[in-house]
């Protein structure tokens, strides 16, 4: 098995960003036959929406240097763990923890880290649940394991995560302390909705199981 590191051939950004497209098309079109056999067998989505993203080389070289490693494809491929990026956006908590079972359980897939910061959020309130997972890219004369990072959230995470984002990015990383409480009382308020839309989901579907 070669997993995409060193003496694998990979040597310009065309090469790395045309193995990190192809990881990121497979775990695509695995996310999206998963949701559609859920809507199949369970009359719902539980994915409303997924992004995919390739990490530009200038945010790669700055993590790189915030890292103390040069700029080499090499380490690129070794120490940055999310070149290739898929965000899922799910309706419900519960939705989240199937959805990333049920991507552990596929055989040609190899988890290699998972963050799992719903059950324990940051101190800022940051709530996702993060997996590094390795998917095999076919090339005309080998198998290539490559590297995806996976986020799952709600989409009430998602709207939390996206603003709070653009806060630390007008603020440089440094965000005056009340509004960085703000940020912590919303997270607590996404949380108490998340649970409350769940509760009352599960209601729904119990009373659509009861015959008449
Ligand atoms: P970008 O621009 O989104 O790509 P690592 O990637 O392992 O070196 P870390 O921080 O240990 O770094 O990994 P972690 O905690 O899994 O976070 C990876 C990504 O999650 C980040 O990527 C963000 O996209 C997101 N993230 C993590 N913490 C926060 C947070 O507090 N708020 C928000 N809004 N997003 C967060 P990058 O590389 O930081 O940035």
């Amino acid at each position: 098995m070669d997993l995409i590191g060193s003496n694998d051939g990979i040597e310009t950004w065309q090469e790395v960003s045309l193995l990190y497209n192809a990881a990121l098309r497979q775990m695509q079109t695995k996310v999206e036959i998963l949701n559609e056999e859920f809507q199949h067998t369970h009359q719902y989505n539980p994915i409303e929406h997924i992004k995919t993203r390739i990490k530009t080389p200038e945010s790669i070289v700055k993590k790189l240097k915030r890292h103390g490693y040069d700029s080499t494809i090499e380490n690129m491929v070794n120490y940055v763990n999310d070149i290739a990026g898929i965000r899922i956006i799910c309706s419900f908590t519960s939705d989240i923890y199937r959805i990333a079972e049920m991507i552990k359980h596929q055989q040609d897939i190899q988890v290699i880290q998972v963050k799992d910061y719903i059950t324990f959020p940051k101190v800022s309130g940051y709530k996702s649940y993060h997996m590094i997972i390795t998917v095999p890219v076919y090339l005309s004369d080998r198998k290539v394991d490559t590297k995806v990072e996976m986020q799952i959230r709600t989409v009430a995470m998602d709207f939390w995560a996206s603003l709070e984002h653009k806060i630390n990015y007008k603020f440089e990383g440094d965000v005056p302390e009340r509004i960085c409480q703000e940020l912590v009382d919303c997270a607590k308020m996404v949380s108490d909705l998340d649970d409350k839309m769940l509760e009352l989901n599960d209601e729904i579907m119990e009373l659509s199981r009861k015959p008449e």
